[in-house]
């Protein structure tokens, strides 16, 4: 009797199931010569992403709600959720080869983690751990960002303008976790399958709509906008786009990603440089919209281009649709 002949069959055609860890081994392999801990890393933030989700499901039931009793370098008081997201990402970024770097929303200085024997590529971390945790007591939208940039050799200059991210992205914990990541190539979107434990790709090259009609701005802040926002918002309002504010930077930005418009956190009296920081929540946020076709502007430039001066500087934000964002810039312009 004859052997039947093999039957070969192709896995990769089309591409399913795959996970975050395949996702970035994949990216990586595109460069050859790269040391591999740039997936090490990201598979660290994941594994704290899903233990700050997990806890999250649980808050109120496990005591993880309510104010630490002290307040971070900003003179924010700390939730005890931010304290404990941050705690995990430090540790389980410390522990990875090729962190040099880990900067926080809610550490004073840098921390220099020590070198491995072997060298290699070595890379700073700069997270904002939970951010929008004035809606943890409401049971709202959170969300943890990230930046990642290589640390020269010999360590000077550790804060470089965010075009030199060599990665960068979010989590957002909402009704479902989802994680967001460019490596540079492209926005990617991965959903927390919570039966298997394990971030799963849904969207590849994520491509914000080129203008949408939403605006995401806490209005109450309007009478202390410059001119040009105002004139903007007052335009928007004329034709017919919608409002939607969570107060989660990584919630509004997320829809605005996905459905297109705009994401404004504008200078105010109260902030004249603007609330939010560069080099972990504007920086990160930016090279997302931009890596998706967007713009990202301070309102005279591209965030990506802000040379940094220290870890807690802040910017004026405006991020979104490249048609929308253009047009305020005309505004801006014009108002000058
Ligand atoms: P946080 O990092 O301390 O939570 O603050 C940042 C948050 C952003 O998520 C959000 O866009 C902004 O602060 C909201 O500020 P405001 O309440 O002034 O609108
Ligand atoms: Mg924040």
């Amino acid at each position: 009797m004859s052997t039947p002949a093999p039957v070969v069959v192709s896995f990769n055609n089309p591409p399913a199931f795959i996970t975050l860890q395949a996702h970035m081994l994949a990216e990586e392999r595109r460069y050859p010569g790269t040391s591999g801990h740039l997936s090490w890393i990201v598979s660290a933030l994941a594994i704290a992403a899903k233990t700050i989700a997990a806890k999250l499901k649980n808050a109120g039931i496990e005591d993880v709600l309510g104010d630490f009793g002290s307040q971070n370098v900003q003179g924010e008081r700390q939730q005890k959720l931010d304290v404990i997201a941050n705690h995990l990402l430090i540790q389980l970024l410390g522990q990875r080869e090729g962190v040099a770097v880990i900067g926080s929303e809610e550490n004073d200085e840098l921390l220099m983690v020590e070198a491995e024997a072997g060298g290699g590529q070595r890379f700073a971390v700069l997270f904002d751990p939970l951010d929008g945790s004035a809606n943890l007591d409401v049971g709202g939208n959170v969300g943890t960002i990230f930046s990642i940039f290589e640390v020269p050799p010999g360590g000077e200059q550790l804060l470089q303008p965010g075009r030199r991210q060599v990665a960068a992205g979010y989590v957002l914990y909402g009704s479902s976790t989802i994680f967001v990541l460019t490596a540079g190539h492209g926005v990617h979107l991965f959903v927390l399958d919570t039966a298997v434990g394990a971030f799963i790709r849904v969207q590849r090259d994520l491509r914000i709509p080129a203008v949408g009609q939403i605006y995401a701005v806490n209005e109450a802040n309007l009478a202390s906008f410059p001119a040009g926002y105002q004139h903007y918002l007052a335009q928007c309002r004329e034709t017919g786009f919608t409002s939607r504010y969570a107060g989660a930077m990584v919630a509004d930005v997320h829809r605005v990603l996905l459905k297109g418009g705009i994401f404004l956190y504008p200078p105010t009296a109260k902030a004249p440089t603007g609330k939010l920081r560069l080099m972990y929540e504007a920086n990160p946020m930016a090279m997302i919209i931009e890596q998706a076709g967007g713009l990202a502007s301070t309102g005279g430039g591209s965030i990506l281009d802000v040379c940094p001066e220290h870890l807690h500087q802040r910017v004026p934000v405006a991020l979104g649709s490249p048609e929308n964002v253009t047009a305020l810039l005309a505004e801006l312009v014009r108002q000058a």
